[in-house]
């Protein structure tokens, strides 16, 4: 039995190595909410993916810190815990906020698997000690800009580029990247830039060979990607609509995709990642892990959940270096020359927090007594 002593939130913001651009926004620094908890005389870390506005989704980092406060602390106060798995149950009053409920339960299961001493890519069964890597590029400049990032990723040895679409940055993008690039794997991601009227447009993507183009439409649009995923020939994969596992049910049932990108922040955590994986290899459904260009805390759960056997397209897990000069959490991620990148050794998580560096990147903090 845990009993837990402490919760503690870090709000940190790290500078971006190179502005991230969608079709929602751009970000030169990223604001981050760390989670840890204490108990039995060690410490378990978690990050919270909500971003400084409600631009991705409907959580931000302040919501998710009055939530964690005003509801999850309560509940979780006097509670010894035996498992990380009894989380969901006892927030389930809780209606939403998926990003506050993920960062919590990745505090308690780091926390727990320092416990017992064992990593978290093999509580959870993982099947492979590297992950494949790919690398989202936001909207650059030009298109001349564009074209260098994508020459120094493929230098680097990413085995798929992701692009960041929306209207006016498509087609002609698409097509320069194709042209200087014939063979390489490429995806699309338009963050609900589109619109169902636009399906005439889209089927000009087609002619691309992309693996993927993502949440093209709304991000609460199932029957809409479904209607459109009928006049494509690309396949749709979802990542803003799959908010829980539920939704990834009716996402499946409808056929609004065929392909997943899973972010266990987006979805609620580690325990609804595992449901939706058990969903999507019923139906012979592939996943992938995306990123929310999280600090070292948040990249090390993705690359853990990224060693499951459903998990078989490249992530949007890549290098330290891509996101940060310098992160708050050790050991850096690195590229192998195969284009991978390893799974931490450690328990847990597999990464530690650098205090020094956790001060510095620090904009406020908060510590409550459990
Ligand atoms: O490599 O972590 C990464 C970034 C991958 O493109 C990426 N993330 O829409 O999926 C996305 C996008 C994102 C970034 C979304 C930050 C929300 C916040």
């Amino acid at each position: 039995m845990i009993r837990l002593e402490r919760l503690s939130a870090y709000l940190v913001e790290l500078p971006l190595v190179h502005p991230f651009r969608t079709s929602f926004g751009e970000e030169k620094v990223r604001r981050a909410l760390l989670i840890s908890l204490e108990g039995e005389g060690k410490v378990g870390w978690g990050e919270c993916v909500a971003g400084a506005g409600p631009w991705y989704s409907y959580e931000t980092v302040d919501t998710a810190l009055q939530v964690i406060r005003d509801f999850f602390l309560p509940l979780l106060r006097g509670k010894p815990i035996a498992h990380p798995t009894e989380l969901g149950e006892l927030l389930s009053p809780i209606r939403g906020h998926p990003m506050a409920k993920a960062a919590l339960e990745a505090a308690l299961w780091d926390l727990y698997l320092r416990l017992e001493g064992v990593p978290l890519w093999q509580a959870l069964g993982g099947v492979r000690e590297e992950v494949p890597a790919g690398v989202s590029i936001g909207i650059q400049r030009d298109l001349p800009a564009l074209l260098d990032r994508v020459a120094s990723f493929v230098e680097q040895g990413y085995q798929r580029v992701k692009l960041k679409v929306k209207p006016g940055w498509d087609i002609q993008v698409l097509e320069a990247v194709r042209e200087r690039f014939p063979n390489l794997p490429i995806s699309v991601d338009a963050n609900c830039a589109y619109d169902l009227k636009d399906t005439e447009h889209l089927k000009a993507f087609d002619r691309f060979g992309l693996m993927m183009i993502e949440q093209p439409l709304r991000y609460d649009d199932l029957l809409g990607h479904a209607k459109l995923a009928g006049a494509l020939t690309t396949p749709i994969c979802l990542d803003e609509s799959i908010s829980s596992p539920h939704r990834a049910w009716e996402a499946l049932e409808l056929e609004s995709c065929r392909i997943i990108n899973v972010k266990q922040g987006r979805v609620g955590g580690i325990s609804a990642a595992l449901e939706i994986h058990k969903l999507a290899q019923a139906r012979g459904v592939p996943l992938w892990c995306g990123g929310m260009l999280e600090t070292g805390v948040g990249r090390a759960l993705n690359v853990a959940l990224a060693t499951l056997p459903g998990f078989t397209l490249p992530h949007d897990i890549s290098a330290t270096s891509r996101y940060y000069r310098e992160d708050i959490a050790e050991p850096a991620f690195r590229l192998t020359p195969r284009g991978t990148i390893p799974v931490p050794e450690g328990p847990g998580l597999g990464v530690e927090v650098v205090p020094e560096r956790l001060l510095a990147a620090q904009v406020a903090s908060w510590s409550f007594r459990l």
